[in-house]
């Protein structure tokens, strides 16, 4: 039926994410590209998957606009759309999409099965994947079909899981799509030998791709490996899911992402667009079209909006949707002027202030509130601060045990059999302090209030250094009643 050389143009569309909130964008973005894949002559057109952004309830102008354009897309071509993401497209959402085919229908594929498009018309496997008697029938009636579709729309983690057990469920996913896509790709076998093209069209995760915001998905919970969708043998695998374009390309086959057709989300990167595909057995070429997303501009500040920035930032900002955030301290976030800065970006089409408040809160002993006992909590304090423990341990068990007139009584008694060398050259007064009070002396204590004990060069104070002065002792007391642990 084809002749070696002859290239299928085929449309992918991928995410359109269309609600309310998304109307403008996802209609103007699609719009352009079902307009542009008919004028290109596109000759099948693609929709793989979250082709709505949530359930929509039959009368919301996102759901009609839609189908417009869909219907407006089977005016020239045959269109497959593609089960995606149950929150985004719940199941049943598209079953209406099967009735407003115009000169040629809507398939919907909502189950992991293959369909042969023969002649405009969609023959789907009964089963996974055409068996030998199916391939035999349909020759026999169609002959050779232009193109032959494997599909696998979002799989059901929650039914894999009845099936393979709750723990091996994220990896099982991952298994048991690779078995069923080196089975599929023995049937595509076939079929490619035969002449037709075969294109794979799924929603999901490749282990090592990008998002939109450029940020690598790697790990072992993702639905597909590269190679595994190569092993489906397909001249093409369409994927739909991750909004950022990107493809890869082995001895003349494609996988790629078309990403979302519009920009839904600040800080998204890269163009936003369609793949035209042209696909000829062992040399399949898919180029983006970009469509006319918004454009966004993001900026975040660690402390308060540089004015100066903005106000360059904003010379280049007309008509785009700005995202401005900034991290401030509670008591500078009134030197933020929202309305200046919104002055500034007049002209954009959207402006979003989002200020993150840090609140006073002081820290003073991270993890002290989950120490059980007053011990316990001290050790903890001491390990934060650098202070040895156990004069202050020490301390704690004589407040614990003793009554004040009996600690005072043998704090005199130290500094009595401990007298003052009382030299003129006499060293730091610290060393005829009593141990449990030297180890308070170095301490930092809060607001200042520990100020050192004895003024460096006075007379007076070396004189009589043993009586330990009430402007040390107090705030050393403080520390142990205060608020220590809030
Ligand atoms: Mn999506």
């Amino acid at each position: 039926m084809h002749n070696e050389g002859d290239s299928l143009l085929v449309a992918h569309f991928s995410d359109l994410h269309y609600s309310p909130g998304h109307l403008a964008e996802a209609d103007r973005c699609f719009g352009f590209a079902v307009d542009d894949a008919i004028a290109g002559g596109c000759q099948v057109g693609v929709v793989s998957g979250d082709s709505t952004d949530h359930r929509l309830d039959a009368h919301t102008p996102a759901l009609s606009a839609l189908a417009r354009r869909v219907h407006q897309l089977t005016a020239r071509m045959p269109v497959l759309m593609l089960q995606g993401t149950y929150s985004h497209e719940p199941p049943g959402t598209l079953d209406l999409f099967r009735l407003i085919g115009a000169q040629y229908p809507v398939y919907v594929a909502d189950r992991i099965h293959q369909v042969a498009l023969c002649a405009g018309h969609f023959v789907p496997s009964v089963g996974p994947v055409f068996d030998t008697a199916e391939i035999d029938v349909l020759l026999a009636q169609h002959g050779i079909p232009e193109v032959v579709f494997t599909c696998v729309p979002t799989v059901n983690k929650a039914v894999l899981a009845a099936a393979a057990g709750v723990a091996s469920a994220a990896t099982a996913v991952g298994d048991h799509l690779a078995d069923y896509l080196r089975a599929a790709g023995t049937v595509n076998h076939q079929w490619r030998s035969r002449g037709a093209r075969t294109i794979g069209v799924s929603h999901g995760t490749v282990n090592g791709c990008q998002t939109e915001h450029g940020v690598p998905m790697a790990g072992f919970d993702y639905e597909f490996t590269i190679g595994a969708l190569f092993d489906a043998d397909c001249d093409a695998f369409m994927l739909g899911h991750i909004h950022r374009a990107q493809q890869w390309a082995q001895e003349g086959r494609v996988v790629a992402y078309p990403g979302s057709i519009g920009r839904f989300h600040y800080g998204e990167i890269g163009e936003k667009g369609y793949l035209r595909w042209q696909i000829a057995p062992r040399r399949t070429e898919a180029s983006l079209v970009a469509t006319p997303a918004r454009q966004s501009v993001c900026i975040d500040f660690d402390g308060p909006p540089d004015m100066a920035q903005l106000t360059e930032m904003a010379t280049d900002a007309a008509d785009k949707f700005v995202r401005i955030r900034w991290t401030v301290n509670e008591e500078h976030r009134q030197l933020v002027d929202r309305e200046a800065i919104t002055a500034l970006f007049g002209a954009s089409a959207e402006v979003k202030l989002e200020a993150r408040v840090l609140p006073a809160v002081r820290s003073r002993a991270e993890g002290i509130s989950r120490a059980a006992t007053l011990p316990e909590k001290l050790g903890r304090w001491c390990e934060l601060t650098g202070v040895e423990a156990n004069p202050l341990m020490d301390c704690l068990s004589m407040l614990e045990t003793n009554d004040a007139q009996s600690i005072a009584d043998r704090v005199l008694a130290d500094l009595v059999a401990d007298p003052v060398a009382a030299a003129s050259d006499a060293s730091p007064p610290e060393p005829v302090l009593p141990h449990v009070l030297t180890a308070l002396v170095g301490m930092e204590l809060e607001d200042d209030v520990g100020a050192p004990p004895v003024p460096p060069g006075s007379k007076e104070t070396d004189a009589k250094p043993a009586l330990p002065s009430s402007s040390l002792t107090a705030p050393a007391m403080d520390w142990l009643t205060d608020d220590l642990f809030a």
